[in-house]
């Protein structure tokens, strides 16, 4: 059995360098960008026998004026293929293009031009420098450790930074924000004190075309500065923002910007002041202008400190709430930053209607790519299938998709950390990968990435690709299955949110309930009788959601509280709907572990080594147990509180 290198090398072992690799390549001097990617060209031909030369070559980089910006194109011709674009990073977005496309590219004559959808697609990390009592290094991390940061400083070796790196330039990763939006006291200093030590992890960054943002804590003059305001009017305060973003530039040239969590789960923020998030953002939008940054601006602001009892304020109102009068006041720098749901990476959530609100303001969509609420990363949760509705949801006048309607970009939480996987769950990798690939073309199948990252990772083995291609395949929908349904929500153990705990939260302040009583489930959010939330969307969707009878059943209650005798869309009540998709969910599960078993026999027999499997099939143990603990819990909770047997008679506790 060949050994695996200690760290896995994800979708890019060496053998998927041989598309390139076994051929003669050239490619121009005179960037860095151009200097990585001779060096990945040395590296390729060096393994695969082929050859960097002068001039020519079956291969061909070539700079040319006029290609779209971070784009390129390629053309077949007999015997040649010859990459062309007006930057030296889309050379590097060609080169792993060819990757990906393998043999079958060299045969197929023609040009085809690639250009990037969003100008920003960004990583998110929420590592901690001090690891957080509760939280570890990385906050919502399933992984590992940070790649970042250990024993309270900056890594002194960032060899595996760079590694990194590259695995993000291959999906077309433009910028990486390296802390989290919880910016305590000492993840703070990264602006001041630590800031040579950011310098340096911006350059394995700046290697691969990646610029490095900072979260920044809205009280920083306070906090570092030692004044006694942070009230973005004041003259004091915005000076301080001034003087620390050009120390930032002087030491990183082509440094981001801001990325800012403000007002929102306990972090300061422009209302302590009576101001609003525009002067928040605006004042420190200012400070990065004059050196081309910009501010991540977050949309997550809510009340967590809510009265359940409380039935007239809904945490998914929040942000729609807050921001829509502010559009048309931010910078033209600043991007605000909006979860895809109105409320908190569910599952199943509808899609954040401050998508179609917000014409004047460059928005990004935020994805949670870390599966905090899908299983944590020992339950497979194919979240590409999830992206793929979210970016081609259609809301906007005109019927604009997500995608289009956030021009400022796609923005991805991380999900990696020190694992010898990345990722915790190898098959999270392909989450990471499918999201990078989406961000770049929105349009992309979810099914197409699990293919091409399948292809990539088991080079030259089809049938384990297969294999495991579909056993990633519907593993969000399982997931849903057996979890929470209908579009509820949130019915997970409180503070690490794993596992099953359907009144966790239900009297909590966070705002994230069900309202489940002996006759029925879920949160009237109408504008008739309930919170109004509905309302908050344009025509079709506003009456869609408005009426229990045309509302898609995923989302059923989400909008509506309803008896557990209501119907349907699907034909089926509520509370039958409960009982057969958990019994489902878990015999789905039963059947991935099958599958898993099957890919893992023919990886044997193509020789592929054997940790990535059996990693996985120990996590798919973890995962049926998980999914019966849920099926269980979530089956007998609502069959005490309604009554109602189920129809099939099946065993419920
Ligand atoms: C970084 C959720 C998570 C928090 C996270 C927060 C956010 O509430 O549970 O860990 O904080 O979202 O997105 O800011």
């Amino acid at each position: 059995m060949p050994e695996i290198p200690k760290i896995h090398p994800a979708w890019l072992p060496d053998a998927a360098l041989a598309p390139v690799g076994s051929r003669t390549v050239s490619v121009p001097t005179g960037h860095h960008l151009l200097d990585t990617l001779a060096d990945e060209l040395r590296r390729a031909t060096a393994l695969h026998g082929g050859s960097l030369v002068d001039h020519g070559g079956q291969v061909r980089f070539r700079l040319q004026e006029g290609a779209a910006e971070e784009g390129f194109s390629v053309d077949v011709a007999p015997g040649t293929v010859t990459v062309t674009a007006a930057e030296p990073v889309g050379l590097l977005y060609g080169y792993f293009h060819l990757l990906r496309s393998g043999e079958e590219l060299f045969t197929a004559e023609g040009t085809a031009a690639h250009r990037p959808h969003a100008g920003i697609r960004m990583l998110n990390h929420w590592d901690n420098i001090q690891p957080h009592p509760v939280m570890g290094t990385v906050e919502r991390g399933y992984a590992g450790d940070s790649l970042f940061f250990s024993d309270g400083n900056v890594r002194g070796d960032l060899g595996r930074v760079d590694d990194y790196a590259r695995l993000l330039a291959s999906i077309g990763i433009n910028a990486i924000s390296i802390n989290n939006v919880n910016v305590h006291h000492r993840e703070a200093l990264l602006l001041t004190e630590l800031l040579p030590d950011v310098a340096r992890v911006a350059e394995c960054f700046r290697r691969w075309g990646i610029t490095l943002h900072l979260s920044v804590n809205f009280s920083s003059p306070m906090l570092l500065g030692g004044m006694d305001t942070c009230d973005p009017a004041d003259e004091g305060v915005q000076q301080w923002w001034r003087e620390a973003a050009d120390r930032v530039y002087a030491l990183i040239p082509d440094f981001g910007g801001f990325v800012v969590k403000a007002d929102s789960e306990g972090q300061p923020g422009p209302f302590a002041y009576g101001r609003d998030h525009a002067d928040g953002a605006n004042a420190l939008a200012r400070a990065v202008a004059p050196h081309g940054g910009v501010v991540h601006w977050r949309a997550f602001v809510y009340n967590h400190r809510q009265d359940w009892r409380d039935r007239t304020t809904d945490r998914a109102r929040a942000a729609f709430d807050h921001f829509t009068p502010l559009d048309g006041r931010f910078d033209d720098n600043v991007i605000v930053q909006v979860k895809h749901g109105p409320i908190d990476f569910q599952p199943r959530e509808p899609i954040s209607p401050l998508f179609a609100a917000m014409p004047n303001t460059r928005l990004a969509v935020e994805l949670q790519i870390t599966q905090e609420y899908t299983g944590q990363q020992r339950h497979v949760c194919y979240l590409g299938e999830m992206w793929e509705q979210i970016l081609g949801f259609r809301l906007g006048t005109g019927g604009w998709t997500v995608a289009k309607l956030a021009d400022g970009g796609v923005v991805g939480v991380s999900n990696v950390g020190t694992d010898e996987f990345w990722t915790g769950h190898p098959l999270a990798q392909a989450n990471l990968y499918a999201f990078g690939r989406q961000a770049w073309d929105p349009t992309l199948t979810a099914r197409k990435l699990a293919w091409e990252w399948g292809d990539l990772t088991f080079p030259g083995s089809p049938e384990v690709a297969r294999g495991v291609v579909d056993v990633l395949g519907g593993s969000w929908e399982t997931y849903e299955k057996y979890t929470a349904p209908l579009g509820v929500g949130f019915m997970v153990e409180p503070g690490h949110h794993y596992g099953p705990s359907v009144d966790g939260y239900e009297y909590s302040p966070w705002g994230t309930y069900h309202f489940a009583d002996r006759d029925g489930v879920g949160v009237d959010r109408s504008v008739a009788t309930g919170t109004g939330f509905a309302g908050q969307y344009p025509e079709p969707l506003r009456s869609r959601y408005e009426s229990s009878e045309s509302c898609p059943d995923e989302l059923l209650l989400f909008f509506h509280h309803v008896d557990y005798g209501h119907h349907l869309r699907s034909g089926t009540t509520v509370i039958q709907h409960i009982y057969d998709t958990h019994f489902e969910g878990v015999r789905e599960v039963e059947r991935l572990r099958a599958a898993w078993a099957e890919v893992s026999r023919q990886a044997v027999r193509a020789g592929i080594a054997e940790d990535f499997f059996s990693r996985v099939a120990m996590l798919l143990d973890e995962q049926e147990r998980g999914a019966v603990t849920w099926r269980d819990q979530v089956n007998s909770y609502f069959f005490r509180k309604s009554g109602i047997a189920d129809a099939e008679g099946r065993f419920i506790h």
